[in-house]
């Protein structure tokens, strides 16, 4: 039975990897830490812990018996470009505290990089899974290093170590954050808060999306997949599907007739513009079967659905 600790618990990707991680090995088997105030409505083994402390992550492996880390805790793209010192800090010195933690302590590890790691002279359609990699975000450059320390990890002490490059992330329990692609999220959020939208990139901007869902049901797998299938050890292309803020204005309008859009990109255009476009996962589909099921339709279908469902209860 795997005994769980997952940094950025709270977080997009946390709130919903942490609850489907109870239901698959039991709430008393899963530690939820975060670094800040723990949501009031948690169900849970929570801690709250700075991820640079390392005496008390140590403990809290001790105190749980932990064999598994989920290491969510990461700046965003955008966060990163404001503060790329404090990126590189949170981001590349949380990540090597937690290599060196599942070396000493014999832990699993799961690390997400994103395709935040790919830069202006990645091939833009397609993009393989080895390719030129010259990203030129803060944000990139910490997932591109975390890749290659990840992957020194394994070569070196043999730390089970496992990643994935998300694409964007399409969720609706957390609010829209620092991520460049969650001009996606906000556009749910504030269409159904005020019937329009102000987006900070252009329309025609088209970049690789998934859903939540999607996203946790595969990191899962991932970390289950037996360790002689798999053939990567910096980070797996990970896809599911591609679209425009436009074409997702068509798909919000569907439920909302009367929304309204306009475009005023800012800063966070030229990050967009330095990642792919589409991404070629084979890799991930031929050594642990992975495959996405949400299309943007359904994506669509459930954001409105649940958030709607969210705004109801509040
Ligand atoms: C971001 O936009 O910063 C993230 C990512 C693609 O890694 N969602």
């Amino acid at each position: 039975m795997s005994k769980i600790l997952i940094t950025g618990a709270f977080g997009q990707i946390g709130s919903e990897l942490v609850p489907a991680l109870q239901q698959k090995y039991g709430a008393d088997n899963v530690v939820a830490v975060g670094h800040s105030a723990v949501p009031t409505d948690f169900a849970g083994i929570s801690e709250r812990v700075d991820i640079s402390n390392v005496a008390s992550l140590q403990e809290l492996i001790k105190k749980y018996s932990i064999d598994t880390i989920y290491h969510l805790a990461s700046f965003l793209s955008a966060k990163c470009e404001r503060d790329p010192d404090l990126a590189w800090q949170v981001n590349m010195g949380g990540l090597k505290i937690i290599l060196d933690l599942a070396r000493d302590n014999k832990l699993k590890l799961f690390w997400p990089s994103s395709i935040g790691a790919f830069g202006p002279t990645t091939p833009k359609i397609n993009t393989p899974q080895h390719t030129i990699m010259e990203p030129t975000t803060m944000y990139g450059v910490t997932k591109m290093a975390g890749e290659l320390l990840c992957q020194y990890y394994f070569l070196k002490y043999g730390v089970d170590v496992r990643s994935v490059r998300y694409p964007g992330i399409i969720n609706y329990k957390t609010e829209p954050s620092d991520g460049t692609t969650e001009y996606s999220i906000a556009m749910f959020y504030e269409g159904l808060r005020k019937g329009s939208y102000e987006c900070f990139l252009k329309e025609d901007t088209a970049l690789p999306m998934m859903y939540i869902e999607d996203a946790v049901r595969g990191t899962i797998e991932l970390m289950n997949a037996s360790s002689d299938k798999l053939t990567v050890h910096t980070s797996y292309n990970l896809a599911a599907i591609s679209f425009t803020p436009s074409e997702l204005v068509m798909e919000l309008k569907k439920y909302l007739p009367n929304f309204t859009c306009t475009y005023k990109p800012d800063f966070r255009q030229a990050i967009a513009d330095s990642w792919p476009k589409t991404i070629d996962d084979a890799k991930a589909r031929e050594d642990w079967g992975w495959h996405h099921k949400y299309d943007l339709a359904r994506i669509t279908e459930f954001m409105f659905k649940n958030l709607s469902a969210k705004f109801l209860a509040k």
